[in-house]
């Protein structure tokens, strides 16, 4: 039974069990109108309190319904039903109450909530808006700019905040049951609320910040159709009686979700949450992991540990002398502190990961410790030194990882002691906010080991994808190519910002050259003069780059680059566009202009055959981890699901 009805002396309690999220799937709603029927033929139930089993209250559709044919009956109605009972209903919340679950609590009379609740219309990020009158109903309880920013950012609230908007009666911080219990007492008999759907929205306070909502609401869209829509969804609500406006809202959900890029999001939601499924792991245990060591406390290994720390893990940091440990310390500490300006942990916490973290310059103080990453320079013998280092002092147990972005990990493996226990962890920088990591398999890691990885990423909430041993794993060749591409597209024709506007309107959030900007180039220049003697010579190799290097134009950190940046702007250069006509001469490549459209293409396709070879060689799993690593970790417009989704269905782009 996905829905069962019990009753509680003069209350009905209605709960709602359809693991693991208790999705609106078409057997709750069946069994929700059934017990809206049964409570209202119950005559000694005075008051009906709506709750949910497990983890969280419904956390909305089932959105694997959504590529079959609609079943009734559909979750509008069913929602009318709950606000048409003559009793009233409240609902009792739990976990992440989302999308059609917070409908389905805006149609209660009543709601309280756990203080851990979260509250959310994320549809968007499904190419959505709400289909069951949560842009019509929400801001007819709540500020409507409150309303709006919920609906179309699709980022949840807290509990305390759905109080103080009033989306919520009351907060329990032990038994929600019995606070909706005693709620339900106070209520009973006869439904002393309004529904929703007969108020009048809520009046906008501010016009002009109103308007200004939409505005930045629809630049920040870039390419996405659906924050859009839910923006006009929520004015619609405003201009309209609430039964025409979920009409029209109805109708906007149901062409989104028959359009490409709600397929794209849908996709790329499942692909995230299968890429780290891998069969040979069914059934192994992992290694426990209750501490942490982090080797090197610099940009990744201070967020790699204030990411642990975060997670609720002891940390030791080792630094390799005194002032680089102090200045670790000072890093992760950094990154606490701004956690708590951000709102994302109070003080309490703040000073309790503080004392979860401990630094040394000696790794005597690994010896107890479960898993041991290495953040140390990008260098083979640097890090080889350091494991061969640790494997004099840590438990037979342990785990090494390193967080090499090119290096080969079967190499460093083998020059340690166990190779068994060795793994990559290639976390993105910031490593405390990027969600994405690639957990690299060499060819001796131990499945339990590899296990150890993928919980981890697990519990740091991180979105893992395997990758095997090869030149820069999945993202980083898939990069390297695609980068490669449009160097050859600046000898033959475009300018380097014909390519970043391309790539920027097809959706990236920058293009290939502003992005070696931010990073700056004497990283990768040094890595071409380390790999200069064993290039292949028949390989077309583009001179730009070094030359900009050689002049000492390393990017935003010298104030020029690829562009010039004097005065805080960001201005193409002429410098870099003669160094460019100049380069093309001396090669006697006779220049032609290359549309947008081709740039994308030629971008595309080298994306793709990289991708393929990356399939072939067997170091991706599946097409869905490439597209995965693709979106969370290099830009890939999100509602396009990835190159390997595009490769498959050209409609979306
Ligand atoms: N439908 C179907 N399956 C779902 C699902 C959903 N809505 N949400 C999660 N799952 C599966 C997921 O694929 C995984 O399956 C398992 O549940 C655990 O998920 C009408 C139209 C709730 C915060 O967008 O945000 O309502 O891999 O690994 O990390 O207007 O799941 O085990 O086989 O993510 O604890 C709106 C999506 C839908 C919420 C829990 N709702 N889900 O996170 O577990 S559209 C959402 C989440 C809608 C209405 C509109 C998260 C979570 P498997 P998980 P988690
Ligand atoms: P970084 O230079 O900021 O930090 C490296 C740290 O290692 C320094 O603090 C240094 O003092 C410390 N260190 C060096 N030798 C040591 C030793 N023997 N013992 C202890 N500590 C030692 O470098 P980073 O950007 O943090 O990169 C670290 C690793 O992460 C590299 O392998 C890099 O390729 C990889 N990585 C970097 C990024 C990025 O965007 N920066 C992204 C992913 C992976």
């Amino acid at each position: 039974m996905v829905v069962r009805v019990e009753t509680k002396d003069d209350l009905a309690v209605v709960t709602i069990d359809n693991p693991p999220v208790n999705a609106a799937s078409q057997a709750v709603r069946a069994g929700l109108l059934a017990a809206i029927a049964e409570t209202e033929a119950n005559t000694t139930a005075k008051a009906v309190i709506l709750c949910a089993e497990g983890r969280t209250f419904t956390a909305g559709a089932d959105v694997r319904e959504f590529d079959k044919q609609p079943m009734p009956p559909h979750l509008p109605d069913v929602i009318q039903a709950i606000e048409d009972t003559t009793k009233p209903w409240i609902a009792a919340l739990h976990g992440s109450v989302l999308g059609g679950g917070l409908e389905i609590a805006l149609g209660c009379s009543h709601r309280v909530a756990l203080r851990s609740t979260r509250f959310g219309l994320p549809e968007v990020t499904l190419g959505l808006i709400p289909g069951a009158g949560g842009t019509v109903r929400l801001p007819r309880l709540i500020d409507p700019l409150e309303a709006l920013n919920m609906v179309t950012s699709g980022k949840p609230i807290s509990a305390a905040t759905a109080l103080n908007l009033g989306l919520i009666d009351d907060i329990a911080d032990g038994d929600v049951m019995a606070c909706a219990i005693a709620l339900a007492r106070k209520t009973a008999n006869a439904r002393t609320r309004t529904a929703l759907r007969h108020r009048d929205a809520k009046p906008v306070e501010d016009p002009a910040a109103w308007e200004a909502a939409k505005t930045r609401i629809i630049s920040k869209a870039r390419g996405a159709l659906a924050p859009v829509a839910a923006a006009r969804a929520v004015q619609t609500a405003l201009d309209l009686p609430a039964d025409q406006a979920q009409i029209q809202e109805r109708e906007a959900f149901l062409t989104l979700k028959s359009d490409p890029q709600s397929a794209a999001l849908r996709y790329i939601f499942f692909a995230e949450r299968s890429a780290s499924k891998l069969p040979e792991l069914k059934g192994v245990e992992p290694h426990q992991l209750t501490s942490i060591g982090v080797i090197g406390g610099g940009t990744m290994g201070a967020g790699i540990a204030a990411a642990c720390l975060l997670a609720g893990l002891p940390v030791t940091l080792a630094e390799r002398d005194e002032a680089a440990r102090s200045a670790g310390q000072l890093r992760i500490t950094a990154i606490l502190e701004n956690s708590r300006k951000r709102g994302l942990i109070d003080q309490g916490k703040l000073d309790a990961l503080t004392a979860a973290l401990s630094t040394t310059t000696t790794f005597e103080a690994l010896t107890e410790t479960d898993l041991i990453i290495e953040a140390v320079f990008e260098d083979m013998d640097v890090k080889t030194q350091v494991l061969q280092e640790l494997d004099k002092h840590i438990r037979r147990d342990a785990i090494l990882a390193s967080n090499t972005s090119y290096l080969d990990i079967n190499a460093m493996a083998a020059r340690t002691k166990h190779p068994e226990r060795v793994i990559g962890l290639h976390f993105f920088s910031p490593a405390h906010i990027m969600k994405l990591v690639e957990v690299i398999i060499p060819d001796e890691a131990a499945p339990s080991v590899v296990a150890a990885g993928f919980a981890l990423a697990r519990k740091l909430g991180k979105i893992a994808v395997p990758a095997s041993v090869c030149d820069g794993f999945i993202g980083n060749r898939i990069m390297s190519a695609y980068r490669r591409e449009c160097e050859y597209m600046v000898e033959d024709g475009a300018l380097p910002w014909d390519v970043d506007r391309a790539m920027r309107d097809f959706g990236f959030p920058m293009g290939v050259f502003e992005m070696q900007d931010l990073a700056g180039l004497d990283i990768r220049w040094a890595k071409r003069k380390s790999q200069a003697a064993t290039r292949d010579p028949a390989q077309r190799y583009v001179h730009i780059a070094d030359k900009l290097c050689e002049a000492r134009r390393f990017g935003r950190k010298t104030g020029q680059g690829w562009y010039d940046y004097a005065g805080g702007k960001t201005t193409p250069s002429q410098w870099v566009e003669n160094l460019v006509l100049a380069e093309s001469a001396r090669k006697k490549i006779a220049r032609t202009p290359i549309s947008d459209a081709e740039i994308v293409q030629r971008i595309l396709s080298t994306m793709q055959a990289e991708a393929q070879a990356l399939l072939t060689e067997g170091i991706a799993r599946r097409p869905e981890g490439i597209d995965v690593v693709m979106v969370n970790g290099y830009g890939f417009p999100r509602w396009c699901g990835g190159p390997m989704f595009l490769k498959n269905h050209p409609s979306v782009d």
